[in-house]
């Protein structure tokens, strides 16, 4: 990734982008993904401020794809996206992170989670148990979840961080779960059994359907690029279901 839009993001933004590329080059063997064409780097304006997006992804033997997202609408809104999407093969939780803020100012939310993709939509025990067992950081202003966000572990993060001592906490807290879930993911056995396979893929499926629920980030798309392009970017780049 050219370093030009993560240099200029808020400093909360750059440190996780470094911070996850750190965790999953230290873990992972990461192996090169093919971004679809003409989704790499993106600029848009519609209508108002312009949109520039920036992508990288990789692959590895558990993740069909690690995707890690960049934006900024005008010089004011900037954006980190990442989500690890398992191979179907392997039976891991989706990690999910996203955070939305403004240049030199706040950061408005900073979510992250480990979400559970199986049918029973809840975490495997060893994830629980090493999720358990992580420090506590408690951050005066948490956020509520909107309806759609039941796909979220009990271990979901989502909070307004309120000054440096708080963004630290919640930096710290992302790297101790993408640790864990690295650490888990690389000790982790595929399957071959076509049921547990299916169940992977459904639960993926679940878990995009409700991500592309998320108005929030529609309307952002939407206004630089419009419906279409943006549906087809949350559906095939954003949250794509494993085929
Ligand atoms: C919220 N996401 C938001 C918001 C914006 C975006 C503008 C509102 C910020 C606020 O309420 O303070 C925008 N996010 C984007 C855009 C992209 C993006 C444009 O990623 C990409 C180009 N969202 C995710 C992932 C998670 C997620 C992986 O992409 C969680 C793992 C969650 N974003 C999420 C949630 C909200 C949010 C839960 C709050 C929604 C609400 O309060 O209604």
């Amino acid at each position: 990734m050219t370093e030009s839009l993560r240099t200029r993001q808020h400093s909360l933004i750059c440190q996780l982008a470094d911070c996850i590329e750190e965790v999953w080059q230290a873990n992972l063997e990461l192996s090169p993904y093919q971004v679809p064409e003409g989704l790499g780097y993106i600029e848009g304006h519609l209508e108002g401020e312009k949109l520039v997006i920036e992508n990288l992804c990789y692959q590895t033997p558990q993740f069909r794809k690690l995707h890690l997202e960049l934006a900024q609408v005008g010089t004011g809104l900037d954006i980190l996206h990442c989500v690890m999407f398992p191979n179907p093969e392997y039976a891991l939780p989706i990690f999910g992170a996203d955070i939305v803020g403004g240049k030199g100012g706040a950061i408005s939310a900073a979510i992250a989670d480990l979400s559970p993709a199986n049918k029973a939509r809840s975490l495997p025990e060893h994830y629980q148990q090493a999720l358990s067992a992580l420090p506590v950081f408690n951050f005066s202003q948490p956020r509520p979840l909107p309806e759609w966000a039941d796909i979220f572990s009990n271990f979901c993060l989502f909070v307004r961080p309120m000054g440096e001592l708080e963004e630290q906490g919640f930096l710290q807290r992302v790297r101790d779960f993408l640790t864990v879930h690295c650490q888990i993911a690389k000790a982790s056995v595929a399957t071959t059994s076509d049921r547990e396979i299916a169940e992977a893929i459904a639960g993926q499926q679940y878990y995009c359907h409700q991500q592309q629920q998320n108005d929030k980030t529609r309307r952002v798309l939407e206004k630089s690029f419009g419906k279409e392009w943006a549906d087809r970017y949350m559906t095939t780049m954003l949250f794509d279901s494993v085929s």
